[in-house]
């Protein structure tokens, strides 16, 4: 028989004996107290799934899907596996431009979207290739519930070959375009399997959620480690500082981008007392300032765990949980590392010309691994690019390797700012900046930020005659862009600072405007 690598059965093995144990309690939102069984997530994903299939739809269609973080939310991915379907997750924030290039793009046969936002949604989506709308609410509410109904709660998930589809994530290109990543079944298979070993994941553990679920965070790192564990959540729709504390004393693994520690850490209530039963503490997607690691560490007497990744890979290195006998059995977490390349994944530092650099030095960091994704969606060109003649994968970011194995990143040769964990690509953000009236250039740079570690500033050239409010710029950006990638301040100049070959030179802007929030 043919094996099956669809990542709901491997995720579904792992489910306690006794079905009926709590898998998720909701802590915020209109589902406040509700608590979800591990059999409540199966028949509900398989009645979804059922729904799905009920379309008679071409295999491997995308699923878009823009709606509220709800437990809901979370069925409807584990159904669209279960389906054997791509699941196209969207920001929450993102507006109608943004959405329409997604829907354009990745021609999903369905999309999902919030019930306050179905007009619009729904046109773009008629006016291309989709054929179904529904919408699902954070109340559970919507008409995908109400269809899912009528349909049974037994499904057989379909057999899926390791390296077929099962998500698209988009992300923001250097040149405007926002590139669809392909993961494949297996490839989060490997890491989640990684992941549930090298972080030592035990029976009793209980994730604090409280991470967006429609980034690689949220979705795969968190949900894919409980659930591949058996282990319960504790789940937040919305991220708040004050109960993700108080709800320390119930939970051992919590995972958030800086920004979440930050916040948590001015809240008085943080002791080592509330942090007492936790177990783990995991930061990643930007990087963890080296106050904040040591301020944690002071507080609550836990060492964060600091990892590294990205959409295109999944996770590629971690700080030790347990001593890591690869390594000599070194079990330091360092403040300013990611840690090491997880078992499986190659990574290697290399010059301009590709060439390894020597242990120590700084270079363009590629990787190699079973997680590494299948390419960009419908961009082969851009695809094959981005991948060395042996198969590495060049992921933009610079770093180094020190002589016991840690590997730093400090800095990214890609023109990105992240901005809370999310990314933000300038050249995005002035394309929509350059169509505004009166606008004869801009640029976007990224500067220090005390809460969002980093937040973009745009430095905008009036065309001549015309008057430009700072004000009135960003006022114009809201309507049109996820509000993450609103630069937090606008400066009108006469001229941007330029190179002899008349490049713009973001380093002294940069240079310029980081005091900016200080
Ligand atoms: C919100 N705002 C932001 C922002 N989030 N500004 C800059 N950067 C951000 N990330 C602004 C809004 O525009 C708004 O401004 C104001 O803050 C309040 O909005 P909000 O939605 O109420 O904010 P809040 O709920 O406080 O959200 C902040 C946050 C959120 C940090 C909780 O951004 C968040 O959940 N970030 C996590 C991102 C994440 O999961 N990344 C993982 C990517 S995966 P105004 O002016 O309109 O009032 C990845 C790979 C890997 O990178 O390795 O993990
Ligand atoms: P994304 O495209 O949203 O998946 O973002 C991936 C990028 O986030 C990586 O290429 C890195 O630049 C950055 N990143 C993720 N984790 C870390 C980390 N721990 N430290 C620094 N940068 C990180």
């Amino acid at each position: 028989m043919t094996e099956n690598h669809n990542l709901f059965v491997a995720l579904r093995q792992s489910w306690p004996d006794d079905l009926d144990r709590t898998a998720v309690e909701v802590v915020d939102g209109p589902g406040a107290g509700l608590r979800y069984s591990w059999r409540d997530l199966d028949r509900a994903s398989a009645m979804v799934a059922n729904l799905l299939e009920s379309l008679e739809l071409p295999a491997r269609s995308r699923i878009a899907v823009q709606a509220e973080k709800s437990v809901e939310s979370l069925i409807l991915y584990l159904a669209t596996l279960r389906a054997g379907h791509v699941y196209l997750p969207l920001n929450t924030a993102y507006q109608s431009a943004e959405i329409a290039y997604f829907i354009g793009d990745a021609e999903p046969a369905v999309v999902v979207c919030s019930p306050g936002n179905h007009g619009w949604v729904s046109r773009i989506a008629f006016s291309g290739k989709t054929r179904h709308v529904f919408t699902l609410g954070d109340s559970r509410s919507g008409s995908l519930l109400e269809r899912a109904a009528h349909h049974s709660d037994r499904h057989v998930p379909a057999v899926c070959r390791a390296d077929d589809l099962a998500v698209i994530i988009y992300t923001s290109g250097t040149t405007g375009r926002s590139k669809g990543a392909m993961l494949s079944h297996g490839n989060m298979l490997s890491n989640a399997r990684v992941l549930r070993t090298y972080w030592d994941w035990q029976p009793d553990d209980v994730l604090i959620h409280a991470l967006p679920m429609f980034h690689v965070h949220g979705l795969f790192v968190a949900i894919h480690g409980a659930l591949i564990n058996g282990s319960p959540m504790l789940w937040l729709n919305r991220f708040d500082p004050a109960t993700v504390v108080s709800l320390l004393p119930r939970g051992t693994v919590f995972m958030g981008v800086p920004t979440l520690y930050v916040r948590m850490l001015e809240d008085p209530r943080l002791t080592r007392e509330q942090a007492a039963r936790m177990r783990l503490f995991i930061s990643g997607s930007a990087p963890l300032l080296i106050e904040t690691f040591r301020d944690w560490q002071q507080r609550t007497g836990h060492t964060i765990l600091e990892r590294y990744g990205m959409s295109e890979t999944v996770m590629l290195t971690s700080n030790p949980c347990l001593p890591d006998p690869r390594h000599g059995g070194a079990a330091e977490r360092r403040g300013g590392t990611v840690g090491f390349p997880l078992p499986g994944v190659e990574l290697r530092v290399v010059d301009d010309q590709g060439q390894a650099v020597p242990t120590g030095e700084i270079g363009g960091i590629q990787v190699r691994g079973p997680n590494v994704f299948q390419g960009y969606w419908q961009m082969p060109g851009k695809t094959a690019q981005e991948f060395t003649a042996d198969g590495f994968f060049r992921t933009g970011d610079v770093g180094r390797v020190d002589a016991q194995g840690y590997v730093t990143i400090v800095g990214r040769s890609k023109d990105l700012i992240i901005s809370g964990g999310y990314n933000v690509y300038p050249a995005e953000v002035e394309g929509f900046i350059n169509d505004l009236p009166g606008v004869a250039e801009s640029a976007v740079v990224g500067v220090p930020h005390p809460d969002f570690g980093e937040v973009g500033v745009a430095v905008v050239i009036a065309r001549p005659g015309a008057r430009l409010e700072p004000g009135r710029v960003i006022g114009e950006l809201r309507a049109r862009l996820a509000n993450f990638k609103i630069p937090k301040r606008c400066f009108v100049v006469s001229e941007l600072p330029r190179n002899t070959m008349g490049k713009v030179q973001k380093n002294l802007l940069r240079e310029q405007y980081k005091g900016l929030f200080a």
